[in-house]
Order: structure tokens, then sequence, then C-alpha cells
């Protein structure tokens, strides 16, 4: 009786609210439920595990002996409970990666779990991180790689039913999958045919087994990769793409576009950023000292979360089966800076006055934009596309970060804002921005004012606005860089003010008492170099900071560039800034030749790619390395092979030799470029491994 008298009351006010308040259109392509409530997830873990952690490798061949998988305290527990520490959503692991190996005993392959050592071929990694994810609350995802380099059938028709029979396998044995990630890569398989994949067959299966599941892809159709593996989504970030014609793999949308989505885009494909907390995906010993930094980890955060994307940040397991302390340690000293940073909103605390309010709609008002509820909205008049919200305080607030969010159901809008601080009498404009979506964050420098106003400049419809938030995050310790000249000066910096840098040449962590830096010392043969800065005498310290490094290019010089000779000298400057690129002209095979200046035993060479900032193009991805003990005569090579996953991760790579081999001069040949269409090799540093 009572719910029936409910139910009226509501229906009536419903047809009021019908009659009276001209409800708001939604514009261009829209989120799907299930869309919107993986935007809400921000933040969640990847991992990437497999036989690559046992053999140091990016991308396995698929002929490994699948013996060689087998963690020693594989613990599914620990790794759900430190994304749940960390403040993470939902983990997706690499159930089959491209070496083909299944972390769960397939039916339909060979070379899974069942045929390792782990818990005697018993085991099933997706059962225990299924049943992991569930007990603390996590949601569950799976990468899958249709790119096979073990299983025979790839290459044919065949292997397409075969992904889908295993895709199903695993997304009706382990309960809800909330993202299927789609690798586009796209390579030869084991009889060196490239499969022509059957991608609606496989959203197929997808959908039915998992009808909410968001698809990873290059273009969605449920989220969409960033265009790059540093966590870094574009300033201006439309959460539309333009599909058709495309498809995951060779024939994606540039990632220049990947990165920022089209404004009008025909579907709604928001952006994910997935980025990794090391140099590489999977676990590597070598790689221990090089976990992402607090100030690079708030980079991403910013570049990502802060731009409308969300956050993949992988994790990988090790060897054992558990993620590293020192990942763990850098993820929960992120999430408290993250937690202190957002903790109190000031703008809870305003007077929120707006230029311009849609009129009879109560659902629309001023103070939804600072009820802390982002299911609450402002919204202008249909015809204004320009608007100012202003938040006044009746005492000043000091600030320095700026949360923006659209109310998405309805579409993104926003096109162009200012931010504006009252300082002196007047406005003072402090930053001038694109796209907002779903979640902007700006970084400002601390600002003490009594208001502070957000000008929508343009905007493809009425702007709807849920939430405008100021935080005040405090100032982080800088992580200090360590940096050697040519000439094997090294130098430290922090930006921070005035730290204390203590530093250690012994391998162990640096204290207040290790030698203190002062001024560049030198260590032209190379060694371990460990970093800490210090505040308050002592008592706050950053994080320690290594650097291996071997011996300085003091004496090197090149003797032979295939192009562009006069540059050559940059790629054994020690500047990773700077690099020798031969021209576009010229064609492969490039190469360089270096006299070292002395016969030294060589162990191995390091390679570091051009970076993106230095301009396009140059990466290459197959080598040979060559010794000689003339300069003449150069014989076999020393080592010869790719390397893995360099397009989407230029980071600098280390090749060991089988066995040492002495020699004075040194040959690396590009044989093939990263990208089919560059025709340009480049070097930014070419390194030598004398340990
Ligand atoms: C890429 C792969 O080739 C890498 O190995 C890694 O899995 C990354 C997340 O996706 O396409
Ligand atoms: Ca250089």
């Amino acid at each position: 009786m009572r719910k029936t008298a409910l139910l009226i009351t509501g229906l009536m006010a419903g047809l009021l609210t019908a009659k009276a308040q001209p409800g708001i259109k939604p514009y261009g392509a829209l989120p799907s439920k299930a869309q919107q409530n993986w935007q809400e997830m921000e933040y969640y873990m990847f991992i990437h595990f497999g036989p690559n952690t046992f053999t140091d490798r990016e991308w396995g061949h698929g002929d490994e002996d699948p013996q060689i998988f087998n963690p020693t305290q594989l613990d599914a527990r620990q790794w759900a409970r430190t994304a749940k520490l960390a403040g993470m959503k939902a983990i997706i692991i690499t159930a089959k990666h491209h070496d083909g190996f299944c972390l769960w005993p397939s039916k339909y392959s060979t070379h899974t779990v069942r045929e390792s050592k782990w818990k005697d071929g018993k085991g099933d990694v997706l059962r225990e991180l299924s049943a992991a994810c569930k007990e603390y609350g996590l949601k569950f995802g799976v990468y899958l790689s249709p790119w096979d380099r073990n299983h025979p059938a790839y290459g044919t028709p065949e292997y397409n039913q075969v992904f889908s029979n295993t895709l199903n396998e695993v997304l009706s044995g382990y309960g809800p999958v909330f993202e299927q990630w789609f690798d586009g890569a796209n390579g030869e398989g084991p009889n060196g045919r490239k499969q022509v994949y059957d991608w609606p067959l496989f959203h197929s299966v997808v959908y039915r087994n998992q009808p909410n599941a968001i698809i990873f892809s290059d273009v969605g159709p449920g989220c969409r990769w960033v265009g790059n593996e540093n966590g870094f989504a574009g300033a201006t970030n439309w959460s539309t793409l333009n599909v058709k014609g495309f498809e995951p793999g060779k024939n994606a949308p540039a990632t220049t576009i990947l990165n920022r989505g089209d404004e009008d885009g025909e579907q709604w494909v928001p952006a994910e950023s997935d980025v990794s907390i090391r140099p590489g995906w999977f676990y590597s010993a070598a790689t221990d000292d090089k976990v992402k930094s607090l100030a690079q980890l708030l980079e991403i955060y910013y570049a990502s979360v802060g731009r409308n994307s969300n956050l993949l940040l992988n994790v990988p397991v090790d060897r054992r089966g558990l993620i590293h302390a020192n990942d763990s340690t850098r993820l929960m000293e992120f999430r408290r800076l993250l937690n202190e940073t957002f903790k109190t909103n000031l703008a809870r605390n305003a007077k929120v006055t707006v230029t311009n309010i849609r009129k009879n709609n109560t659902a629309v008002s001023a103070k939804h934009l600072a009820d802390g509820n982002a299911k609450t909205y402002w919204a202008t008049p249909d015809d204004v596309l320009q608007a100012g919200i202003t938040l006044s305080f009746p005492k000043a607030v000091t600030f320095n970060r700026l949360v923006l969010q659209e109310y998405i159901p309805l579409g993104q809008r926003v096109k162009a804002f200012t931010v504006e601080v009252w300082e002196n009498g007047a406005f003072r404009e402090v930053a001038s921005e694109t796209t907002v979506g779903y979640k902007r964050i700006l970084r400002l420098p601390n600002i003490t004012t009594t208001r502070v106003r957000i000008n929508i400049k343009d905007a493809k419809a009425c702007p709807v606005i849920s939430e405008v938030q100021l935080y005040k995050a405090s100032d982080l310790l800088a992580t200090p860089e360590i940096s050697r000249n040519r000439e094997g000066l090294v130098s430290i910096r922090c930006a921070s003010p005035d730290p204390e840098l203590h530093y250690t040449l012994d391998g162990s962590e640096p204290t207040i008492a290790s030698p203190k830096y002062t001024a560049p010392f030198a260590l032209p043969r190379g060694g371990v170099i460990k970093v800490k800065a210090f505040i308050n005498k002592g008592k706050t310290a950053g994080p320690v900071v290594t650097s291996d490094l071997d011996i300085a290019p003091a004496k090197w010089k090149v003797i032979y560039a295939d192009d562009k000779q006069e540059q050559a000298d940059r790629a054994i400057d020690e500047n990773p800034g700077s690099s020798w690129l031969s021209g576009a002209q010229s064609k492969y095979p490039h190469e360089l030749q270096v006299d070292l200046g002395e016969s030294l035993q060589l162990h191995g060479f390091t390679y570091t790619p051009r970076q993106a900032d230095h301009g396009p193009g140059g990466v290459f991805s197959k080598y040979a390395f060559y010794v000689s003990t003339d300069g003449k005569n150069w014989g076999e090579p020393v080592s010869s092979g790719s390397f893995d996953n360099i397009k989407n991760n230029p980071v600098k790579q280390t090749i060991r030799f089988q066995a040492p081999v002495n020699g004075r001069y040194i040959r690396l040949v590009a044989l093939e470029p990263a990208d089919e269409s560059d025709s340009s090799a480049g070097v930014a540093e070419l390194g030598i491994l004398t340990k």
C-alpha cells in the first residue's frame, strides 16, 4: 500500500518534471552504462607474467620449454592485496602473451601451465587470481594475444576458430570479466605466416560470455589504446573516435589520433593509458633498481587520470610468483601521496555562482558543482556555449590542483576553458586548456586567492559540468638525477629546494652519513652510484636512485657511419638527449663503427633508441653486432637478433653475449626498422658492457 503510494507520487513528480523541465539532449556519441562504470574505475593493475618472466625476455618465441615456468611461491592473494592497498580497482593478467603460453590448462593448446613444472602441472593461475580478486573486491580482466608464436595452426584460417575457443574457455570459466584486452600485435607464427584475425568472431565470443565486458583494442569498441606505452594521454583528449575503416594493429588510426581521440568521433571509445612500473613489461632482476620514481608515477597519473583516461599500471610478478617489494613499496608511497593530495576538497566551502543556468530544471543547480558528487550537475541553456563558474571564499584559500568533471552520460562537450584567480582587485588567467571529459586535473603553482573563475570558452553543446574541486598538494621531495659526461665526470641534480644528496659507490644504500655530493666527481671506468636526497636534517629522505655505469666513451671515435657521419658522434656522447640519425633518403641496412681507443673484454652492448621527443623515426628492431681487433676484419656477428617491442616501448636495450669477446672496435648494424615505413636508423646512445 505504502509502496504504491510512493510509486504514484514518484510517477506524478516524474510527469511534472517532464513537463516543466526541458531535458538536456545528449550530444554526439555516448558511453554505454558499462563504459560509464568502467570510467569511474580510473586506476587498475596490469600483470605481465609467463615464460618471459623466467627467460628475461619481452617477447618469447613460443619455443621455450614450458618446464621453465615454475614460480616457487606464487600467491595471487598477495597480488590482489597489493592492488587493493594501492587503491586500484581491478587486475588484468596476461592469460596468453605472444609466446602462446596459457596461464590456465587450456584444452586448445599444449603449451600451458599443465605442461609446466609448477604444481606438477596441476596449477591454474587464472583460477587463483580470479578467486583472489573476488576475495579482495577487485574486478578481474584478461589480456589475450591473438598473435601466437607457438600454436601450430597460427597463420591458417583454422586458427581463428582455435583462438575463439580459447577465448570462450577463459571467458566462461572464471566468473565475471570486466575487460577483455586484445593486443593488436600481428607477427609471424611458427610456420612463418601471419594471421588474418577474425575480429567480429572474437568480439561475438566476448559479448556472448560477458555482455558487460569492455573490449580494449586500438579501436575499442569498449576502450582504446592511448597510442604509446608511457602512460600519457593527450592534453586534448576526446573519448570519441572515428572507427570506420580501421582495425586493431597495422590498420589502426595513427598513434597521434589515438592519443587525443577525434572530436565528434563516430563512437564512444575512451582512452586507457597502459604503462609499466619498470622499463619492461615482464619482470627482470636487472630492473629491480629501475622501478619508476614517485615523481614519474605522478607525471603518469596527471597525464592519464588527469586527462580523461584510465590508468592501467603494469606491476610484473617475479620468478617467485610474487610482486617484488621494490614495486609494492612504491605503490604504497604513491597511494599515500594521492590520498593526501585529494583528501580535502577546498571547493566544498565555496559559494558557487554561474553566469548562466538552465531554467525550469531543478535537476540543474550551481550548487551541484561543489557538492562532491559527480552524478549531479549544472548546465546552461541549449544555446549558451560560453559560461563562467565562480567559486568565492569567505577567507583566502591556497590551492595547486583543480579538478573538473563533465557529466559524460550526456556526452563530451567542452572544447576550451580557462581558469582565472582573483588577485589585487582583478582576475589573472592561470590556465588555458581544451577538453575536460570525465575528469581533468590541472596542476598549478601554489595560488592563494578568494575567488577562482572557470570560463568555458567553447563547447559542442551546452556544457554539463558535474564537479569543480580544488586541492592543495604538498611539495614532493624531487628525485635526484645522475648523469655522466663523455669524459666520465658524474653530476647529480635534484630539483627540489636544497636537499642534501648523499651517495655511495659500493652498492650499499646511502644514509645521511654517506659522502655528501658537492661537486661533479670522476668515474671514467664506471661503477654503481646510489643517491638519496635528504631534507629536515635527514629526517625526510627520498627514494634511492641507482645508476650502473660502464666505461665512459672519453677515448671513443666513430670511424664509420653509413650516413650523416658528421653527426655520428652524438651516438657516443653519453647524452641520451642527442642522437645520430641517418638521412631520410638513405636505405637499410645502416651502421656505425666505433674505435674504443683500447682493447677490452666485452660482455655485451647497450642500444638507446631515439626518443619520441627527438622527433620521429630511427628506431630499429633487428640488429647485428660485431667486434674486431683491427677495425677491418669483422668476421661473424658476435650477436644478432631483435629488440622486442621496441616500437611501442623504445627503452634502452641491454644485450649480453653468449661469451665475452676481446676487441677494440665495435660495429652495430641496423638491419630492419621498427616501423616498416621508416628508412632511417638512429642511435641516441651506444654503450658497452665490460662486466
Ligand atoms: C604490446 C605487447 O607487444 C607488449 O609485449 C605488452 O604486452 C604491451 C602491453 O602490449 O602490444
Ligand atoms: Ca647521444
